[in-house]
């Protein structure tokens, strides 16, 4: 349902999922560049979780907007007016763009509003969301790191320490920065062009001087598998007789990552609601159906072919062969994960997750 003209609209909604979200108008322009995003009609909105420690001194959003679009023909970048002959626009082999004027960061250019005001030895939860219509933006604090927390609103299963931060339109970062060099800094982007149109916020430290810090913003290569899990591999191995030891009574083992299970092995702990994929190894030439209590798990790769929607809680992996599976565990508590042969479970062929 669109809001008409003059009019109001009341939605209810009752959030599912807590972190940051938004919302924005979703008008096609038709190359208007006074509506949708570009006319900043988007607002940030925070879905509070159920239950929140509250490891941080300050909470801070941040949008960042820019303002005064024009077409730019960016093979004669000299002559920004190229927007004025809009509609008659040569769509040809040259490439045209969208310029801004004016960078913001929560409606103000850099210079403009209010400081951020930080003491000291404070941890900080930024909230930040690009709210452009078309730039995809990186921003820094020199000085400083962000400690990722959420990406687009939801908690990374890794969070990691990063100079600068990347985000596309429409992207979401939560991160902690930790206030430990006192002065004046631009939180802002690392594009002097972009930073010099506006698109930044002064930080300013409780009884700190007036003058910004000249500090160059560090910046690294945006990676995220960083905040990400590995695929834990899972490594079948048969273990022959005559090296399986003397209490096997001259039985062949097998492990599992190099382990054969006993009931005193501690479990492998994993957490409630995280997407995990691992990666079958079958190094041994018999196949075996592997077992999974409590839960079904997504087949996503047999050698090297991918697949999706197959769910199973039992899967024969074959002679040799490799193959990864996705698991979201939803049941909290111990969790057994086995050969279905249970011959080769009693002589190791085990592994016991444990779901808090
Ligand atoms: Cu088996």
């Amino acid at each position: 349902m669109s809001v008409p003209p003059h009019g109001h609209l009341r939605y209810r909604m009752t959030p599912r999922a807590a972190g940051s979200r938004w919302v924005h108008s979703h008008v096609m322009t038709m190359g208007d560049l006074t509506m949708g995003v570009y006319s900043g009609q988007f607002g940030f909105v925070h879905v509070e979780p159920k239950e929140n420690p509250g490891r941080y001194d300050q909470e801070i959003f941040l949008s960042t907007h820019e303002w005064e679009p024009f077409l730019l023909d960016i093979d004669d970048d000299d002559n920004p007016s190229a927007g004025e002959q809009f509609g008659e626009t040569d769509w040809g082999p040259s490439m045209v763009e969208v310029g801004y004027r004016i960078g913001t960061i929560n409606g103000k250019a850099l210079g403009h509003g209010e400081p951020i005001r930080v003491k000291e030895g404070q941890h900080v939860l930024f909230h930040i969301l690009n709210a452009s219509a078309t730039e995809n933006i990186q921003i820094a604090l020199p000085g400083h790191e962000f400690l990722v927390t959420a990406l687009d609103g939801n908690p990374v299963p890794r969070p990691r320490k990063v100079p600068s931060l990347d985000l596309g339109a429409g992207e979401r970062i939560d991160a902690i920065v930790e206030m430990s060099h006192p002065g004046l800094w631009i939180l802002g982007s690392t594009d002097d062009d972009v930073r010099g149109s506006g698109l930044g916020v002064l930080v300013e430290y409780a009884g700190q001087g007036r003058i910004p810090m000249k500090a160059r913003a560090a910046v690294a290569p945006w990676d995220y598998t960083r905040f990400g899990l590995e695929r834990p591999p899972m490594v079948f191995q048969r273990i022959p007789a005559s090296q399986s030891g003397s209490e096997q009574n001259g039985l062949e083992r097998w492990t599992i990552n190099g382990n054969s299970y006993r009931p005193s092995d501690p479990p492998v702990v994993l957490r409630k609601g995280v997407h995990y994929r691992f990666a079958f190894h079958n190094t041994s030439s018999d196949a075996h159906p592997l077992h999974l209590h409590r839960s079904s798990f997504e087949l996503t790769r047999i050698d090297g072919r991918v697949t999706s929607g197959l769910l199973k809680d039992v899967v024969l992996i074959g002679a040799q062969q490799r193959m990864e599976v996705d698991w979201v565990p939803e049941e909290e508590g111990a969790t057994l994960f086995h050969c279905h042969n249970q011959f080769h479970m009693d002589r190791g062929f085990q592994m016991l997750f444990e779901v808090s």
